[in-house]
């Protein structure tokens, strides 16, 4: 099938079924190593010493430069002065612009039909389906993972990756997962013909010539992302922003750890260390190894008495992680440091405890509703060397946009909004689109942790699930075990947001959070959690976490939020942290868990707050939501259900059904 859009991608000899995944072996590129060198030949290298890589290396880029046919390969350093070189080229471009009130700081606006994840085009290829789906109930489309066959996905390859980067250079960009070289990091090296996405890594990741080094004989994932639009390009490029939105696919060979995305340059579909590496081949890696990959934030918390713990916490996308994770506390005596905003790599060490590493370099975040009132350290963090994507521009050069109306200089100032046209305050649309994002090196929140880049990561006490909840769900409850959970956490629902491609709100399941980034089959994935939480013969007892739920949009009949939220989610944090402690004398058992006795949760300094409506368990919600359960884990995990997290169904569904 060959693109209306690009009548020249199919280029022999790449026509044939498969071809696009054809790799030459070890042998054979030595042998060949000439013929590769003369075949590169044409493509200049524009930047570094392609012999000088490790040969594992060099055989990949040269396979995939083939393939794709750049004009030429420029291999990154990730240093300061090829950001500035590539930044200088894009400016004069038009694609980015500064943002003259910061330093360093720049602003960009993508092709609106480009805009966030697409999870309709994201999948997953394993030679058997029930590598990636559970056993649905007849008729019944998964939710949970996106499962294409091998052979399609040949078909699929071949139709977009043969000579789509013409005219375009390909750059080879080195990173690493985790401090580089530390035992739970893990290297990965993407091509792509996007320079925005170089600038982002550099940020988002951890981009040196050390990770050649750091590679020896590890393995590392392969990461292909084209724009999808070689040149001559016959269409309109909108806003300087090369991208392929009707071809668009983002696609995972978790067994190969490999990537394919292609027709995006858009954060997750086009950042490829973060979801498609650090959630979705990670799980597997994970599963493989005995460690855990999961969207979740990692914060530090000390309470007045000096006592430091971390948690972590998964919340769908666009729920609050990186708001939680730079809490800035309107508790005195209390301190918040962040140690990652979005994922977590976690194992068990030896000594039975639970580690956290932040895989990530930077923060990839929200920017509607961040401002200095709800979140000033994400606010610090991007006052320099950041990217804004979608947002607005003032006249004199300041970012903006929905939550900043109050901090804003002049409120009456001019701007450009995200989609080009001249905007004010109080215009009809919005000034920026509400996926728009800012992308800050994580060195620069002024509350980042001082272990943030531990190799061995921060030890985990807590861990808290949580998502959009108008109705009926209470501020927090802490679960009844490890089991519980993963139970509570297999239910985890959320209304939608605009992180994906999804318009209008619903209330969507999003099991652990990891919905759009289910690696393999969601039942093995339970079971691994479950399997976790056993010793392992002849070592220290494994110390599982505390489980709790939490919900910062509960809604009262006149659709307020009952909750502050933000610095004021401390006093959430405090409760969760005093029953860690030992403290059970502040809790109420119901049906679900533990919730907090009224008086037990910190209010001080607040305006009046209707308790019973923000902790309440309303006995109907709850009977109508244990049926809903039952039938979303029987009909979308079947089978594949672990009979532990079968047997916390059954258990609840008495509790509720005694109510
Ligand atoms: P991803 O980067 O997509 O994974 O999102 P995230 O989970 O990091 O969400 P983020 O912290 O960026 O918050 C998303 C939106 O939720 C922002 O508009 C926030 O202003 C809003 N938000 C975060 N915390 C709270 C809270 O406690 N209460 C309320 N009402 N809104 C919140
Ligand atoms: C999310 O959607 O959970 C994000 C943004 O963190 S993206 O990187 O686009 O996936
Ligand atoms: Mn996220």
């Amino acid at each position: 099938m060959t693109s209306p859009r690009n009548p020249s991608m199919l280029v022999p000899p790449f026509s044939a079924t498969g071809s696009s995944l054809r790799q030459i072996s070890e042998d054979a590129f030595y042998v060949i190593n000439e013929v590769v060198t003369k075949r590169l030949g044409h493509m200049p290298i524009l930047k570094g010493d392609f012999h000088l890589l490790p040969m594992k290396v060099q055989r990949f880029v040269a396979e995939k430069a083939e393939l794709m046919r750049p004009r030429g390969i420029y291999i990154c350093d990730g240093t300061q002065h090829e950001a500035d070189e590539i930044i200088d080229k894009l400016v004069e471009r038009g694609m980015l612009s500064p943002l003259k009130a910061y330093e360093n700081n720049f602003i960009c606006r993508t092709d609106p039909k480009d805009v966030a994840r697409v999870e309709s085009k994201t999948w997953m290829v394993t030679p058997d389906k029930y590598q990636t789906v559970t056993h649905t109930a007849e008729g019944v489309e998964p939710i949970m993972g996106h499962w294409m066959p091998p052979e399609s996905f040949g078909t699929e390859l071949d139709s977009r990756f043969p000579g789509c980067m013409a005219g375009r250079i390909m750059y080879v960009v080195p990173f690493s997962m985790g401090p580089i070289g530390g035992p739970l990091s893990k290297i990965g090296i993407q091509l792509t013909d996007s320079n925005y996405v170089v600038l982002c890594m550099r940020i988002m990741t951890r981009v040196s010539p050390a990770v050649w080094d750091a590679l020896g004989d590890h393995d590392y994932v392969r990461c292909i992302h084209s724009v999808g639009l070689p040149r001559p390009v016959r269409v309109k490029v909108v806003n300087h922003w090369p991208c392929n939105p009707e071809r668009v696919i983002i696609a995972h060979r978790p067994a190969e750890r490999e990537i394919w995305s292609f027709g995006s340059g858009y954060g997750g579909n086009s950042l490829l260390g973060k979801k498609c590496f650090a959630l979705r081949i990670a799980s597997n890696i994970a599963r493989d190894e005995g460690w855990m990959a999961e969207h979740m934030l990692i914060m530090g918390v000390t309470n007045p008495e000096g006592h430091e713990r971390f948690i972590v916490a998964a919340f769908p996308s666009a729920c609050g992680k990186t708001n939680l994770a730079m809490l800035e506390p309107t508790v005195p005596g209390w301190k918040v440091r962040c140690v990652g905003d979005d994922i977590a790599w976690m194992k068990f060490g030896e000594d039975g405890q639970l580690y956290a590493i932040n895989p990530e370099n930077g923060f990839f975040g929200v920017a509607p509703g961040t401002s200095h009132k709800t979140n000033p350290m994400a606010m610090e963090s991007f006052q320099k060397n950041s990217i804004f994507t979608n947002v607005a521009e003032t006249v004199d050069g300041e970012y903006f946009w929905e939550g900043l109306e109050k901090e804003i200089k002049d409120p009456t100032v001019e701007m450009i909004n995200w989609l080009g046209e001249k905007w004010r305050i109080g215009d009809p649309g919005r000034a920026a689109h509400p996926n728009s994002r800012f992308t800050a090196p994580a060195s620069q929140c002024p509350i980042i942790h001082p272990d943030w880049e531990s190799p061995h990561g921060v030890p985990i006490d807590a861990i808290i699930f949580g998502g959009r909840r108008p109705d009926g769900v209470p501020l927090v409850f802490e679960t009844f075990s490890w089991l519980h959970g993963i139970f509570t956490g297999a239910c985890l629902k959320s209304e939608t947001t605009a992180a994906a491609e999804f318009t209008g709100k619903s209330i969507m399941h999003d099991p652990m959070a990891m919905r759009p980034f289910m690696g393999y089959n969601f039942g093995q994935y339970l079971q691994h959690w479950i399997d976790l939480s056993k010793t392992p013969e002849g070592h220290a007892p494994r110390k599982v976490p505390k489980i709790y739920h939490v919900n910062w949009f509960r809604l009262n009949k006149e659709g307020k939020f009952l909750w502050p939220g933000y610095g004021d989610n401390i006093r959430v944090i405090d409760w969760i942290i005093r029953r860690l402690d030992g403290d059970d004398s502040h809790a109420l058992k119901t049906p679900i868990g533990y919730v907090p006795t009224q008086g037990s949760i910190n209010m001080e300094g607040l305006p009046p707050v209707n308790w019973d409506e923000l902790v309440s368990v309303p006995k109907e919600y709850w009977q109508e939501d244990a049926k809903e359960v039952r039938k979303f884990l029987e009909s979308q995990v079947g089978i594949d259900l672990p009979a532990e997290i079968r047997h916390e169904l059954d258990e609840q569904e008495k509790r509720i059904g005694a109510m």
